[in-house]
């Protein structure tokens, strides 16, 4: 990143919400959503953007009617890079409200979504990690014109309107227009979400799931969730490291700091 601009900075030049509601207590942080500018190298967006057009072939749609290529970040290079940037990390931090950490299960760690003519994009849901940066790749229509999709109310009772497929045009969801150069940063885990194209446009876009590194446990990716995209031999002994390593340590961590 060549520049930074401070979070109180930033959120008078983007938009950004919180989570709205009662205080949300498996939340790691109030964050709903935020779009800021995100001044990537351009040469590393590009050959994200070229690793991604390539590898389009590879991409699997299974869970949510979402196309897209898991553990991108082991075939692009350049993700990797991106993912563990630490300018970028302690920028997102400051903008979520909480440390920050690139998602550790390999196979969840960096995706790329293809949203293409005639094709769903992904059915409204919440994250299995706690937030996402989506990084546009490209939009292309006439004119170009894609949305991330939020339900400004309880997750439960939006996944009910939506199930009677009242939700893509109810006024309680809010339209974030995507723009290349833009990311948003998401606490996807607790803000039921979808995505939109409308005019015949299509989007390309880098999804980095992250997580509170002092709050690891606040992760929804249970080993059924993860099954329903990935091999058990791909996922299992890293997720089951992970929890144990990791989440639960952690969690007795805060309760014993609770209790002293
Ligand atoms: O691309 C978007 O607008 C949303 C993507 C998303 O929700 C996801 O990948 O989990
Ligand atoms: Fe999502």
């Amino acid at each position: 990143m060549s520049v930074f601009v401070s979070p109180p900075e930033l959120r008078k030049l983007c938009g950004h919400n919180s989570i709205v509601g009662e205080p949300d207590e498996k939340a790691a942080s109030n964050l709903g959503y935020c779009i800021f500018e995100n001044h990537y190298k351009a040469e590393l967006v590009d050959e994200i953007r070229r690793g991604a057009e390539a590898l389009e072939g590879e991409a699997s749609s299974k869970f949510l009617s979402l196309t897209h290529l898991r553990k991108a970040h082991k075939r692009i290079p350049a993700i990797e890079v991106l993912m563990h940037d630490p300018q970028r990390l302690a920028f997102l931090s400051d903008v979520a409200g909480c440390e920050l950490e690139p998602y550790p299960i390999t196979t969840a760690a960096a995706h790329i979504n293809y949203y293409r003519r005639e094709k769903s994009t992904i059915d409204f849901h919440t994250d299995g990690c706690a937030f996402v940066e989506l990084i546009p790749l490209t939009i292309t229509g006439d004119p170009p014109d894609s949305a991330t999709l939020i339900y400004n109310g309880s997750i439960q009772g939006g996944l009910n309107a939506a199930r009677r497929a009242e939700l893509f045009n109810s006024d309680d969801v809010e339209r974030i227009v995507q723009q290349v150069g833009m990311s948003v940063l998401l606490q996807g885990r607790r803000v039921l979400h979808s995505a939109d194209i409308q005019n015949d446009s299509e989007r390309v876009t880098l999804v980095l799931p992250l997580r509170s590194k002092n709050e690891p446990w606040k992760d929804d990716n249970t080993l059924f969730r993860l099954l329903q995209d990935d091999a058990a031999e791909d996922v299992v002994d890293e997720w089951v490291k992970d929890v144990a390593e990791r989440q639960y340590p952690a969690f007795r961590r805060m309760q014993a700091s609770q209790t002293s």
